[in-house]
This record gives structure tokens, sequence and C-alpha cells, in this order.
């Protein structure tokens, strides 16, 4: 048997972690070979429904589970975390603005950050799933000063998956045979769902569909998919984003399947300065993640790269004070 892993996880009480939390100890994550101990925080309040999770953990006997621990305290729920799933965040409230939101989340992160800086493993990775995601892993590392900022990552994966559904379901195929899809930027309604460099069975997806569907139904469904799963379900996405957690996870320390996207330090590739946490086409391999290099960019992608960019300075910007 293999050593066990650590694997913390914020917001454990919400209903992300509903899902996230019995998919990691069943091994979904790291595989059926790889025991884990998991680390659950939440805040004061919600300890109690957090005991209810761990209650429920145990009822289900997952034979990879070798230890739980529930706290309210970010130095114990990151102490030696090998993974960290930054899920929790300040939901908006009643006539709270968007620079409020932000600002309640950078309070939450930056704690997060340095918790993570004095207490994880020094290989710890990171993934934030809370939104405003990008600015809010930007934060954490931002005030983790020990840890690589590469280590901190934010979640496009749910985009990423939406976006192929919604393209293999458009042209008759199944998801499995779309590869190299793109989503640029932030995890926001500026998202870049790209087809341009997307093929379909080997087909470019571009020659599958027509132009008037690209831009008027596919960039637009995938970007307002969260609004439209709330109006449905009366609640945000939360099995497809543990899912999506899973999979950008996973990937990450045990190898994707050609190109998945995540959001990541900008670093000046494509264009897009250092400073924000960009989402880019990224190829992991052996524990690592790469930045695909060399793609052509038409106008049309630009166009909207920059825009993207432009939402992501400006979230930096609003947080400019915090970041340390
Ligand atoms: P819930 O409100 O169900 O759960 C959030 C939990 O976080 C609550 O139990 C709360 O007590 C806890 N929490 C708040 N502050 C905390 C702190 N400082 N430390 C520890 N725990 C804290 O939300 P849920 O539906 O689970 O969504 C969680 C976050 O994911 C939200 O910010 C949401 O916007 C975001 N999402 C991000 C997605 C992405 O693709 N990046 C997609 C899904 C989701 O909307």
């Amino acid at each position: 048997m293999k050593e066990p892993v650590r694997i913390a996880i914020t917001g454990a009480a919400g209903q992300i972690s509903y899902s996230l939390a019995f998919r990691i100890a069943s091994g979904d994550m790291l595989g059926k070979d790889q025991p884990v101990i998991l680390q659950l925080l939440e805040i004061t309040p919600a300890m109690d429904a957090l005991n209810g999770v761990v209650m429920e953990l145990n009822d289900c006997a997952f034979p990879l589970v070798q230890e739980i621990v529930a706290t309210d305290d970010p130095n114990v729920a990151f102490k030696d975390a090998d993974f960290a799933l930054l899920v929790g965040a300040r939901p908006r409230g009643p006539g709270m603005e968007r620079k409020d939101l932000l600002e309640a989340n950078a309070a939450i992160f930056s704690v997060q950050g340095k918790a993570l800086n004095d207490n994880a493993s020094r290989d710890v990775r990171v993934l934030v799933v809370g939104n405003p995601a990008n600015t809010n892993a930007l934060i954490a590392s931002c005030n983790a000063p020990d840890l690589n900022p590469g280590q901190f990552t934010a979640m496009m994966r749910l985009d990423h998956n939406r976006a192929k559904t919604q393209l293999a379901q458009k042209v008759g195929k199944h998801v499995t045979d779309v590869e190299s899809m793109i989503v640029w930027g932030n995890h926001s309604a500026t998202q870049y769902p790209d087809l341009a460099h997307c093929k379909v069975d080997g087909k470019a997806a571009l020659e599958l569909v027509d132009q008037a569907w690209y831009e008027n139904d596919f960039i637009p469904t995938v970007q307002q998919r969260g609004a439209a799963i709330i109006k449905a379900r009366g609640a945000s996405s939360a099995a497809s984003a543990a899912s999506a957690a899973i999979d950008h996870m996973r990937d990450w320390a045990l190898g994707s399947d050609g190109i998945v996207s995540m959001g990541i330090p900008a670093d000046g590739s494509y264009g897009v300065e250092p400073g924000i946490m960009y989402s880019y086409p990224v190829v992991c391999k052996n524990g690592q993640y790469e930045i695909v290099q060399g793609l052509e960019i038409g106008e049309f992608s630009r166009e909207r790269m920059n825009a993207t960019e432009q939402e992501l300075r400006e979230e930096r910007a609003a947080v400019e004070h915090l970041l340390g």
C-alpha cells in the first residue's frame, strides 16, 4: 500500500464539497490504490454541519480513508497538505457590490495563502474553486512567498468540460472524440472558449460548425452555463464543479490526455503579461503542467483573449492593496 497523501478541502460543509469529498475518498482523484487523509476546513458556525459530513464519510467505510480531520483553523487544515482544494468562499450577499465581494474574498484567501505558506507540504498543489477563482488564487499565492506561484491554480476545468460537451452534442459525436479544446482567461462570463485549434474525430471543429453558431450560440452558452444551471436547478453547479475539480487535480498529478485548460500565473505567453491568473492551454506530465506554446492566434481570438485579460487586470486592481 502507498503512503497516504493529505488532502485539504475548504468549504467542506458546502454543496460542492458534498460531492467532492466523497469522490476523493472513493479514489476518483488519485486512484484506487492511493490512501488519503482528509483535512476539512469550515468556518466556526458551520462546524456542526461539517461534523455531519464527517459522520457520513465514516459511514461509507471507504477503504482508502486513513483519517479525517475537521477543523475551523486553516493552520490545522493545511498542515503538511499535499493537495489543497480551496472551495469555500464568501457568496455575494444582498446589496453587495462586486468590489465588496472581491474584498471579502481577498480577506479569506490572504489568510489561507499564509496558512498554506506556513504549514503545507513544500510540494503542495493548490486548486482554487471559490469565486472569483482566478483572483482568489492570485491573492493566495501572493500571501505564500515561500511557495512557488505556479503551485497555485484556478479552476477552469468546468468551463472546459462544458465546452467539450456543447461541441460534441452539436456535431453528434462523443466528448471523447473532442481534442484540444481551450478556454482562455477568467472563470467568468468573459472567458473565451476557443474552437480554433479544436478537433473532433480528427477534423477541425470550425469546419464542422458554422461561424454563426460558434459566435452566437456556443460561446455565450458556455459563458452563461453557470447561470443556466442556477435557473434550472435553483442552486449553483455542484456535482459538475466537483467532477471538474477532480479532473483538474488528477491530470495535474497523474498526467493529462492532451490539452486541458488551467488558470495559472500568466508568464507573458500569448502576450499575457505576469500579474494575473489566466487560463491557458496546458499539458500535464510527470506531475507538472506546461503551457502549450506556438498556437496561432487570429484576430477573432485576440480580441476575446484581451477582453478577459482586461477583466482580470481590473479584478487585480480592486484588491491590489491586499496583495502584500
Ligand atoms: P456553498 O455556499 O454551498 O459552500 C461554501 C462553503 O464554504 C460554506 O459551507 C461556507 O461555510 C464555507 N466557507 C465560507 N468561508 C469559508 C472560509 N473562510 N473557510 C472555510 N470555509 C468557508 O457553495 P458551493 O456551491 O459549494 O460553492 C463554493 C464556491 O465555488 C463558490 O464561491 C462558487 O461561486 C464557486 N464555484 C466555482 C466554480 C468554478 O468553476 N471555479 C464553479 C462552481 C461554483 O459556482
